[in-house]
């Protein structure tokens, strides 16, 4: 291109006074626009080989010349594009701001603009262009010339950048980009909507900093702590730079998991979901499940700790008592004449009595230690760690009174109360003897056997 200006002839500056100048966004602002010999030729040849479409349209938005990349971009010959208005090459109705835009220029209102246009190609496809226009006019008396449009194929760009900005106004989560000092870059609307309380700084320029002491007033989030907000704010800056998922937990009841990726420029990139669903859920089967083990360690009927449980008690407490050498003592509780009470006050009478001995038995046995369980049908069974014998047959003589004290009628025994018969076994941790757990529970079941043949109502070691 350079070898079209003779370069030994200086390039000389128009007068600045002049009005033809080629004003406009096409043309560099600061500098006066230069005139030298050959000048059409010059621009002929900057046109026709110019990698943008360029054209030429008079006052009638006709066009009067288009390079060969404008007619290549549009779909016509060289020919054909003569002759063609602006509003054959825009596609459908041109939009009152583009129409203003024209007239504008036209009317030497401004300089020149650029805009976004919806075009058409000669075989009807559509596609996205950055149009720069400007005007050139007589340097005489202003009259226009001509329009300068320099058009270029933006179709795939603006395409991506469609298809970007629909994903990220669908999307279900709420996305938002910080620059490295947390100034807001961009976000999507539902990461208004998540936060409504702060929903109106949450824009492009905001600063984080700003919008969590918002938050923090507005009440937005839950667990902050009153006099602690700073370091909260602190935390949750630093938290922006650092991969991460994190839970948020609203005011309203929502939880939001909100997922942190540093982004390479030093900024940060976090996508927040709505997890209330799963979060209430989780903590339904977690209650659930507790619930559950809860019910598989406790009797139904007594509310006291189930043989299972139990089991596992003893082996613990034993363990212990070998451990660390001390006496373990154990209470079977066997009701009297338990048989005949259901026949003669029927099922729930013979229900309610056994709820009602677990009842003082567990108020009898009140040590932290002490573990208290039905043993199975009419049978309870007590653990008494670190209790000797004699303790032990001290706890049990109080049991059988406690029971014995209710005065309950029962016609079918002895006594025409209520009474309970205890077998007591104690363990000396092994200080004397090895044993086991198994044979600790035969002895009190040994004990309780000479309980009842030595006729009910009473406690045996
Ligand atoms: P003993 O003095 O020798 O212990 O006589 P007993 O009748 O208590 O002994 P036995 O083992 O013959 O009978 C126990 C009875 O306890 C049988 C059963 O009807 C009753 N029983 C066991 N579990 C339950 C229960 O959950 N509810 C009720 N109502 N009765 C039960
Ligand atoms: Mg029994
Ligand atoms: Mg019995």
């Amino acid at each position: 291109m350079k070898g079209c200006v003779d370069s030994n002839r200086r390039l000389r500056r128009r007068d600045s006074n002049s009005k033809a100048t080629m004003k406009g966004p096409g043309a560099p602002r600061s500098a006066k626009i230069v005139s030298f010999p050959q000048s059409e030729e010059v621009l002929r040849v900057v046109m026709e080989n110019a990698p943008i479409g360029m054209a030429l349209v008079d006052a009638d938005r006709t066009v009067v010349y288009a390079n060969q990349s404008y007619a290549d971009m549009f779909g016509y010959s060289l020919a054909e594009c003569i002759g063609l208005r602006v509003a054959d090459l825009v596609h459908g109705p041109m939009t009152t701001q583009a129409q203003e835009q024209l007239s504008s220029l036209v009317g030497g209102e401004i300089e020149g603009y650029r805009a976004d246009r919806r075009y058409r190609r000669k075989n009807g496809e559509l596609f996205w262009g950055l149009v720069s226009a400007s005007a050139v006019r007589n340097h005489r008396n202003g009259r226009l010339l001509y329009l300068i449009l320099q058009v270029v194929d933006i179709d795939k760009q603006k395409t991506t950048e469609t298809r970007l900005a629909d994903a990220l106004a669908n999307m279900a989560d709420a996305l938002v980009v910080y620059d490295p000092k947390d100034q807001l870059v961009m976000c999507n609307e539902q990461y208004r909507t998540m936060f409504p309380k702060t929903a109106h700084l949450r824009r492009p320029g905001a600063w984080f900093r700003d919008i969590l002491r918002a938050s923090i007033e507005a009440g937005e989030e839950v667990g902050i702590r009153p006099g602690e907000e700073e370091a909260w704010i602190e935390k949750t800056c630093a938290s922006l730079h650092v991969i991460g998922d994190s839970f948020i937990q609203l005011g309203d009841g929502r939880w939001l998991q909100s997922r942190v990726r540093p982004t390479a420029d030093g900024g940060s990139l976090s996508v927040i979901s709505d997890v209330t669903k799963i979060r209430l859920a989780e903590q339904k089967l977690a209650e659930l499940n507790r619930r559950l083990e809860e019910l598989a360690r406790i009797d139904g009927l007594t509310g006291l700790t189930n043989r299972r449980s139990f089991d596992e008690a003893l082996r613990k407490e034993f363990r212990r008592s070998v451990r660390n050498k001390t006496p373990l003592s154990l209470l079977l509780v066997d009701v009297d004449r338990f048989k005949a009470f259901n026949d003669a006050y029927g099922h729930q009478a013979g229900d309610d009595c056994l709820k009602t001995i677990g009842r003082v038995l567990k108020k009898s046995l009140q040590r932290p230690a002490d573990v208290v369980a039905r043993y199975g049908g009419e049978e309870f069974v007590a653990i008494l760690p670190e209790t000797s014998a004699q303790g032990a047959l001290e706890l049990a003589e109080s049991v059988r009174r406690a029971i014995a004290g209710l005065k309950l009628e029962h016609s079918g025994s002895e006594k025409g109360i209520v009474t309970v018969s205890i077998g007591a076994s104690t363990f000396d941790g092994g200080v004397t003897r090895a044993s086991t757990a198994a044979d600790l529970v035969k002895a009190a079941d040994d004990a309780l056997y000479d309980a009842k043949a030595a006729g009910r109502d009473q406690v045996c070691l």
